[in-house]
């Protein structure tokens, strides 16, 4: 997608900080960190929100919560315990039309989120 930031991330021509990555993920610091560890896991499949996923994607949405847990692990917060959410849709939170998954941990969360 020509005007997808997070597509744009995936083919490197926006830099970040990335910290993972295989053939069908990458995970990067997130510009804007609400946690002491606060990474976007995405596909590097453009899908532009989780309404828009099909069955043929459960393997890779799978996948991504087993990238989740590598990280949670890598990054020391698997211990203490961590969230991973998705927003959905303007309502929901999200800002970037291309599915990701935040991994936060490093600190106690609250609940309701707001
Ligand atoms: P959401 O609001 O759920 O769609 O999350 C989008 C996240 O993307 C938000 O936490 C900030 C982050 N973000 C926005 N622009 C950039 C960027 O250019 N680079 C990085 N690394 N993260 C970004």
């Amino acid at each position: 997608m020509e005007d997808c930031l997070f597509c744009k991330i995936v083919s490197g021509d926006v830099e970040s900080d990335i910290l993972y990555e295989d053939e069908q993920v990458i995970a990067f610091q997130d510009i804007k960190p609400q946690a002491p560890v606060h990474l976007l896991i995405v596909p590097k499949k453009h899908i532009s929100t989780l309404l828009d996923l099909k069955e043929e994607d459960n393997n890779l949405v799978g996948h991504i919560y087993q990238v989740a847990n590598k990280l949670a692990q890598q990054m020391e917060i698997a211990k203490d315990g961590f969230r991973v959410v998705s927003n959905c849709k303007e309502a929901g939170g999200q800002t970037v039309f291309h599915i990701h998954y935040h991994l936060l941990g490093g600190r106690n969360l609250q609940w309701p989120p707001g």
